[in-house]
């Protein structure tokens, strides 16, 4: 397939208005019949009619009746000679769901029929203008065998149902809302559902249902709280309401992305919905919260407003998630609370995007071109979209926001729009804001790829006590971006004295002080900022909240790092001055002996944290952490993994000596097994305690001392909940004790009917710190396990991207036996599932800042992928940019 590119966009030569489509629904053959009313767009006349077509075997083709020739060219089906009015065109063909194995279209899962459309999918259902600017009506009528599909799903509002001959039934759906083809489903399962009836602020009743399989309907009351209190907190925060009578929520366990915002008809992976104490960690309830609320917000950013085309994909990503962060820190509600939220979502920035942003996928946030649109589902669209969003929040504040979110929908309701049409209305809704005045260099955020940095000079007059920072950006070059233009970058910042003391902030030429916190707004390559009426030199406090998705380069002295952790206001600063702190230590012990020796004051400030009476639990375990290797391997431009692991390995057996008591004492306190309630505070006591006790079984394994295994192994039996069984299970494997293959045992015995926590059964053994390269051995012996199957991407991904993503040092390996295996399982998986495979192909994005001799094995493992003749178009995107 050629390039597509983003210049190249044109309007289309015909519009479908009204779409009525009937599904004979069969596993080894789906009869479709799509009755399309065409209008031919005036501004093209004469022009051909070009349908998208992928995997489907065309019978019939009919305009206003009557049968007509027809040619395909390049998976194309053309009609020419066609009416200059609006005329209707019928399309005959059918399809195989049981052979889908991509999970694109229409397929089976667990012996239903599901379909995922976006981005290109629906082209594999029917023959259409598979393109999210051409909006339609649809009608939809489902057929199918009642006794194995009592269930008939699809958008909008049900019409009728009734029975057929043979042993079948049918429904009709009707959705009122146009929508791109991207956004249609249909549902066809034994299913059950828990269902509640709500009236809005706007006082119209509305009917929620979540679809799941018989068995986990005592999961699904958390994804219901949270599709309540969701739809409940658009319309008070931003006024949007729910426009459908009915909203569904359909589960299914074979599923590609995290869920799908089909109007009215949301599908989502299991992974992502289901959550009960039993079988769900603290992790996933918050997941599902955000996943729920995350499509249900798309119901407004990306079905009411959609996008033109697919480059403006971050038009509805960003915003989107972007909505959904600021939804769970709402739901969160302390301002600890919502502090964690935050440096939870910077980690997950940092691990994901940023090392994206310094790769060979390295992207806009509006991109230019792909392959593969699949591809570009990335952190980049996705998490810096989001950032970008903030950014335009912070510039013009909440109630700016607000009312440009409604200026963006008074013009564009309806429509499928650009980036720049949503950038102009939150700027033209605030014509002061510094975002209004510096529109153009603002939206640099989605035409540039790669992470700025900005340098800080601070410099302290004490005679005058003026302090003036220098700030200055810059960014390096990514894949076809040689050079970069300055942008607009708000710097939230406060300065603390090195008592800890909040200084008041007064610009020079102002008459007052604007108290402790202030956003500069950096839009030169180079600018100062001068303080006034500072009585010492103060530790600039930059970048509060992590403000903008930048790398800050502000040589800060240890001193002036401790007095941040301990002083600061900013709950985001205290944190970022222990891993900097870390950061620190580890990097020198990777350039220089291998081996971390840790100072006592660095020791002494960690204690305080864990001992300190009014921190929560939760901010005490972020700060706790260590960074993660990834994050390590961020920071260097040659990278050996190996050494990486063995420093960062050491260091945490050096603080789970050193802070023994400390770590016992914080186990103690907060290790109770109450009821479960996955609340903020519950949350944050619990991590804290599987932290402690991880951080004990490691030092008492290392110093042949089985107290702390004993208490592990206790725990993982009594346990009242999923978070503290894998805690304890997770600090048994961790530290390679014994008792770990026995507690792994009992665990796949207990939870052998639930796949969701067979999933956890082997990531965890994925993840494990290396030791002697038994987690790799380990690992590829799963393969054979008779529950593994590449053919469910959650377990596929449970093994392979933990892995050889997530798992550096059992990954890459000196004798390349990691780059044989995931060559061989990128191949096979291309032959099964394309956009899978070409997950997987991205775990070699790093491999030309990996050290000899990984480097050279890398490049001949994705040689030999790159070679092949019979490859997707998602993989060799992939591994062609890799090795460009
Ligand atoms: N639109 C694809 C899934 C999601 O981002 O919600
Ligand atoms: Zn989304």
């Amino acid at each position: 397939a050629p390039l597509i590119r983003r210049e190249d966009y044109a309007a289309p030569a015909f519009w479908i208005k009204t779409v009525d489509l009937t599904f004979d629904l069969d596993p080894a053959k789906t009869l479709v019949i799509n009755k399309m009313t065409v209008a031919p767009n005036p501004a093209l006349p004469g022009a051909p009619l070009r349908l998208d077509g992928e995997d489907i075997n065309l019978t019939r083709v009919l305009v206003d009746g009557e049968p007509v020739s027809f040619r395909t060219e390049g998976g194309q089906l053309v009609l020419e000679n066609l009416p200059q009015q609006p005329f209707n065109l019928e399309i005959r063909s059918t399809c195989a769901p049981e052979k889908n194995t991509q999970l694109s279209g229409l397929y089976t899962s667990s012996g239903g029929f599901f379909t995922q459309c976006e981005a290109l999918g629906f082209r594999r259902i029917t023959y259409f203008l598979d393109r999210p600017d051409v909006m339609a009506t649809y009608k939809v009528t489902l057929k199918a065998d009642q006794r194995k599909y009592p269930v008939l799903l699809s958008n909008g509002n049900l019409v009728e149902e009734g029975k057929l001959d043979g042993g079948k039934h049918f429904a009709v759906w009707e959705d009122p809302h146009p929508k791109p083809c991207y956004l249609f489903a249909l549902v066809a399962a034994d299913l059950v559902r828990r269902e509640q009836r709500i009236r809005t602020r706007a006082g119209r009743d509305h009917l929620l249902q979540i679809y799941v399989r018989a068995g986990d309907l005592d999961k699904t009351e958390h994804a219901m709280n949270s599709l309540i209190a969701s739809i409940a907190w658009d319309e008070a925060r931003f006024g949007l309401s729910l426009d459908l009578e009915r909203f569904m929520v359909v589960a299914v366990s074979d599923f590609n992305m995290g869920a799908m915002e089909n109007k009215g008809l949301n599908i989502f992976n299991t992974k992502f919905v289901l959550a009960n104490p039993a079988t769900a960690t603290d992790v996933d309830f918050g997941n599902v919260e955000s996943v729920v609320a995350h499509e249900y917000f798309h119901n407004w950013t990306g079905n009411r407003v959609t996008c033109r085309d697919w480059f403006q994909l971050s038009l509805k990503e960003g915003l989107t998630v972007f909505r959904d962060q600021q939804f769970s820190q709402d739901m969160a509600g302390s301002p600890s609370a919502r502090a964690v939220k935050r440096i939870e979502d910077v980690r997950t920035l940092r691990q994901l995007q940023f090392p994206e942003d310094a790769g060979p996928m390295a992207h806009p946030v509006r991109p230019d071109s792909y392959l593969a649109i699949d591809n570009f589902y990335t952190a980049t669209v996705y998490e810096k979209g989001a950032e970008v969003v903030r950014m335009m929040h912070t510039l013009v504040g909440d109630e700016g926001f607000a009312q440009g979110m409604a200026l963006y929908f008074e013009r564009h309701d309806g429509q499928a729009v650009t980036c720049d049409d949503f950038a102009q209305a939150i700027a033209d809704a605030n014509p002061d804001s510094e975002l209004a005045k510096r529109l153009d260099a603002f939206k640099r955020w989605y035409a540039q790829a790669g992470t700025p940095r900005v340098k800080v000079d601070g410099v302290y007059d004490a005679a005058n006590q003026i302090y003036t920072l220098t700030l200055s950006q810059s960014c390096v070059a990514t894949p076809g971006q040689p050079v970069k233009a300055p942008v607009v970058i708000p710097v939230a910042m406060g300065l603390v004295a090195p008592d800890g003391r909040q200084l008041n902030l007064h610009f020079e030429g102002q008459l007052a002080s604007v108290g402790h916190n202030t956003v500069l707004v950096l839009s030169e390559p180079e600018q100062a900022f001068t303080f006034v009426h500072v009585p010492v030199e103060p530790v600039p406090s930059l970048l509060r909240g992590f403000s903008a998705p930048v790398v800050l380069e502000a040589e800060l002295s240890d001193d002036a790092l401790f007095t941040l952790l301990s002083h600061d206001q900013d709950p985001f600063n205290r944190w970022e001055a222990a891993q900097k702190l870390s950061l620190r230590r580890l990097l020198a012990a990777v350039a220089g002996s291998g081996h971390v020796e840790l100072d006592a004051r660095f020791v002494e400030a960690l204690r305080g944290v864990l001992r300190h009476p009014e921190l929560d639990a939760a901010f005490k375990e972020l700060v706790l952490t260590l960074p993660s290797e990834a994050y390590v391997a961020e920071q260097l431009d040659l990278v050996d993994p190996q050494r990486i692991h063995a420093a960062r390995e050491g260091m945490r057996l050096q603080f789970a000596h050193a802070l023994h008591e400390d770590w016992a004492w914080a186990y103690e306190q907060h290790h109770e097994l109450g009821g479960y309630s996955p609340d903020p505070v519950s949350t944050g006591r619990r991590a804290l305690a599987n932290l402690a006790l991880g951080m004990l079984v490691l030092d008492g394994s290392v110093r042949h001392n089985p107290v702390w295994t004993g208490k592990a192994l206790q725990r993982f039996q009594d346990a009242n909940n999923m978070t503290d069984r894998l805690g304890a299970l997770s600090a048994l494997v961790n530290a390679h004790a014994e008792q770990a293959e026995q507690a792994l045992a009992h665990f796949h015995q207990q939870f052998r009917g639930e796949a969701l926590v067979i999933d956890k059964w082997f990531s965890l053994q994925a993840l494990a710190p290396e030791k002697d390269g038994k987690v790799f051995a380990r690992a590829k012996a799963l393969m054979l396990h008779p529950d593994f199957t590449l053919r469910t991407p959650n377990r596929a991904r449970s093994l392979l991207m933990a892995l050889c993503q997530s798992n550096p040092a059992a990954f890459h390996r000196t004798d390349a036996a990691g780059y044989v295996f995931w060559a061989d399982r990128v191949i096979e998986i291309d032959g099964i599932n394309p956009q899978l495979a070409a997950r997987l192909a991205r775990a070699m994005d790093h491999w030309r800042r990996l050290a000899e001799p990984y480097r050279t094995a890398a490049r001949e493992a994705l040689s030999r992928v790159a070679a092949r003749t019979e490859l997707s178009d998602d993989v060799r995107e992939i591994v062609t940019r890799a090795l460009q």
